[in-house]
């Protein structure tokens, strides 16, 4: 079992603002959606409310939802309370589980040395924000990178993936 975590950050590490993902990028959604598809995805209850009621359960996907409240229950959402039980039940060798969020989780995971791959979404945007990527440290090895590229909306942006 690994850990791989994905996300989407503007400039200065912005990931988030006011329970929301501050600007419309149509090309990350299906990037998510096409790594994520399939597997399990783990994320932190904060997000779970964010996504919009029509993705949510995120569909094709086991939908792990951690919260420290035990009374938490939500349709289509696997609560669960600690990360290390999420670990423990997913034993299945070589099976990806994803991180997708938010800030708190992404901190969290980075912790665990199964956490292995990083998927960032790099967008050349400046906007306020008041959640922040993970810091990616000298553990990490920049192992791929697309090109700058313009999404529709005429934002910049480039898929980056780490390893360690
Ligand atoms: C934001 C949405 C926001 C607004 C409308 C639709 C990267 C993302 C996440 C998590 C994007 C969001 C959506 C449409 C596609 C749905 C998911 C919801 C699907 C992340 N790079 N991008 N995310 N979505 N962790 N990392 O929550 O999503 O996948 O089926």
């Amino acid at each position: 079992m690994s850990l791989a975590l994905i996300w989407a950050e503007a400039r200065g590490g912005v990931i988030g603002y006011d329970g929301t993902m501050p600007w419309h990028l149509p090309e990350d959604l299906a990037h998510f959606r096409e790594l994520t598809t399939g597997s399990a995805v783990v994320m932190g209850r904060r997000t779970w409310d964010s996504l919009p009621e029509r993705f949510r359960p995120l569909p094709g996907r086991r939908n792990l939802v951690l919260s420290r409240d035990r009374t938490w229950s939500s349709a289509g959402a696997e609560p669960l309370h600690d990360l290390g039980a999420v670990l423990h039940d997913f034993q299945a060798p070589g099976a990806a589980l994803w991180v997708i969020g938010g800030g708190e989780l992404y901190r969290l995971a980075m912790l665990s040395p199964l956490a292995t791959r990083l998927e960032v979404t790099e967008l050349d945007l400046g906007v306020k924000g008041d959640t922040f990527a993970p810091p990616v440290d000298a553990s990490w090895d920049r192992v791929a990178s697309t090109p700058w590229l313009e999404s529709s909306t005429g934002i910049r942006y480039r898929f980056v993936t780490y390893a360690r």
